[in-house]
């Protein structure tokens, strides 16, 4: 039987036995938001809750790919398991098509203690703020304790979602107002950590310099930490091992301060919010368009109801 026809159970039952094109296939599912992505949810629920994600984000060409892949070098060379997760909202790609990744993580791509996978979300109807959390959620439960997410840090929803890992890495450049221009994204608030790669190009101390005093100005030492600032030359892997460890202190930190907790019920906060609303939403698209919504327009228009009296109605009627 082909993977396409094949039971949501089964495969979930294959992908944790460690069968990669299984686990690549419910990703598949999760990301057009099939009907099976519901399912997909149920059986991962109860099987999350180790993973600690880390968000590698950053303006695009930053090198968040190569630094990902330095990455996955080194935690490989510590004897780590690592799922990767690079998403690209606008790509018109799926099924881990994303051509530069492929070829910047190619060295890891045979390697059984990796999964690297691109999402693209087009046509995804819940969008990429509810399905990434899902795909997430998904590696959790297939017993990954180390998920990085690349998102390319332009537009917030990207920013939204980096900034809802457990660890979030900004990732800058050397050259004049590469700080500044992540400020302006919203990227500063989120960094728990700054990069500051391509730093065997000119201008890395400015950049620094001008780091320190955003985060000096900005008071944004969350709770205990302050994020550090990390120069790595992503390829070359000159300073990964560096950033590694700071990724391991703010793991530490966050958990010991209470900070990693309250992020994590944050986001579940938000996502049960979003999932609500959304369909909130779909029901007043299909209530607003009935028989009953059309006789009490026409009360409106003939100025025998106001129209917030004529809601009111609309929403006894379905309990709401
Ligand atoms: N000189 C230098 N070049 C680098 C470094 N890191 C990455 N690059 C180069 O920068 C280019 C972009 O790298 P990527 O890793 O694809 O960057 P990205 O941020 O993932 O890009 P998008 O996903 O397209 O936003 C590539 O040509 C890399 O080889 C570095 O530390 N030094
Ligand atoms: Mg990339």
């Amino acid at each position: 039987m082909g993977r396409r026809n094949q039971p949501v159970e089964e495969l979930f039952a294959a992908a944790r036995g460690g069968d990669r094109s299984a686990l690549a296939r419910l990703i598949s599912l999760v990301e057009r938001g099939a009907d099976e992505a519901r399912a997909i949810g149920r059986l991962s629920a109860p099987l999350g809750g180790r993973a600690h994600t880390i968000g590698i984000t950053g303006a695009p060409g930053a090198g968040k790919s190569t630094l990902t892949s330095a990455t996955i070098g080194h935690l490989r060379a510590l004897g780590l398991e690592v799922a990767v997760l690079a998403i690209d909202p606008s790509s018109p790609f799926t099924g881990g098509a994303i051509l530069g990744d492929r070829v910047r993580m190619q060295e890891h791509a045979t390697d059984p203690g990796v999964f690297i996978r691109s999402m693209a979300t087009r046509g995804h109807l819940g969008g990429l703020s509810l399905s990434a959390p899902q795909a997430i959620r998904l590696l959790d439960a297939m017993g990954r304790e180390w998920v990085l997410v690349e998102t390319v840090g332009v537009g917030q929803v990207e920013v939204e979602i980096a900034g809802t890992a457990d660890t979030t890495i900004v990732v800058v450049n050397p050259g004049w107002g590469d700080a500044v221009q992540a400020n302006k994204a919203g990227l500063m608030e989120i960094a728990d950590i700054f990069v500051i790669n391509k730093s065997d190009r000119q201008g890395a101390e400015e950049t620094r310099r001008d780091l320190e005093q955003m985060l000096d100005l900005s008071d944004l030492a969350h709770g205990s930490w302050r994020p550090p600032i990390i120069s790595t030359v992503a390829t070359s892997g000159q300073g990964v091992a560096e950033l590694w460890s700071a990724v391991l202190a703010h793991r530490d930190c966050a958990t010991l301060n209470g900070g990693l907790a309250d992020r994590r019920e944050r986001r579940l906060r938000d996502e049960l919010r979003d999932i609500v609303a959304r369909r909130l939403e779909r029901r007043a698209r299909e209530i607003c368009g009935d028989d009953r919504w059309q006789a009490l327009q026409t009360e409106v228009l003939e100025h025998r109801l106001d129209p917030w009296a004529a809601a009111d109605q609309m929403l006894d009627d379905i309990g709401a």
